[in-house]
């Protein structure tokens, strides 16, 4: 068996490894694990992932999977494939302090704008409309601060005047962080509307990854509000999880 990748494109990382594997015309079995249906909780794909989560890589006996740490497993994934594939190099470029500049921005923004960007899907949409839980407005309201505190230092610290996050061409590390901030955009909120700046950098992304693609990966996300509420049973399941997640 050659490389399967399972996925669920309502999932940010899963988002950019999908993205990355059909830019670079790597081939793969796509083996999507529905979340909202609780198919990562399954006997079967505990297989895969003892750990119950996705992106999940296998290259035939070889398993890459959530880590124990909760490193940033789509990172490991997407340097796996860097590797192995022989990708163009502005994606991880082999230039020592380009590099640095890639993994210090995939370092940083696993606890920060990953978090800020899933708090903020999971309570403004997935409580209310998917669980039937609505949110206290307080919890929004400090969630979206957090938000735009965030997408302040992303800007200031990281974005700075440059074209993309590491010079002048995308890397994983643009492409890492606008499937984080689809999550927000999939929730409802304007996140480009008073930020000219980043709302450049996220069309420059979607031109580099070409816009087709683009869109093919984040139609789920960015048809969260009509999604169904969730079956009381699965429902049951998933919740535990969640709270996990979003802490
Ligand atoms: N560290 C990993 C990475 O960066 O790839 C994190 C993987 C991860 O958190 N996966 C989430 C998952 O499988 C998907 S992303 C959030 C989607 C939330 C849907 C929850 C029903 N989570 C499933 C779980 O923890 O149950």
């Amino acid at each position: 068996m050659g490389l399967e990748l399972y996925l669920d494109l309502l999932s940010q990382p899963c988002r950019a490894v999908y993205i990355f594997a059909k830019k670079n015309g790597i081939p793969f079995e796509l083996r999507t694990v529905e979340l909202l249906k609780g198919q990562h909780l399954s006997d079967a794909f505990a297989q895969v992932n003892p750990l119950k989560k996705v992106p999940a890589l296998k290259d035939g006996d070889f398993t890459l999977t959530e880590s124990m740490f909760s490193l940033p497993c789509s990172v490991a994934i997407l340097l796996y494939l860097t590797r192995k594939f022989k990708v163009p190099d502005h994606w991880y470029p082999q230039e020592l302090q380009a590099r640095a500049r890639v993994d210090e921005y995939l370092a940083w923004q696993h606890t920060t704008l990953r978090k800020n960007c899933l708090r903020t899907l999971w309570y403004k949409v997935m409580f209310p409309v998917f669980l039937g839980e609505p949110v206290s407005p307080e919890t929004l309201a400090d969630t979206l601060a957090e938000l735009d505190s965030t997408l302040q230092i992303f800007e200031d610290n990281f974005l700075q005047n440059k074209a993309f996050l590491v010079g002048p061409h995308i890397s994983l590390a643009d492409l890492v962080a606008i499937t984080e901030l689809m999550h927000p955009v999939g929730a409802g909120c304007q996140i480009f509307e008073s930020r000219p700046k980043l709302a450049a950098w996220s069309q420059r992304v979607e031109a580099a990854v070409g816009s087709l693609l683009f869109r093919e990966a984040h139609e789920v996300i960015l048809k969260a509000n009509g999604f169904p509420p969730a079956d009381p049973s699965v429902k049951q399941k998933l919740m535990p999880r969640v709270l996990a997640m979003i802490q």
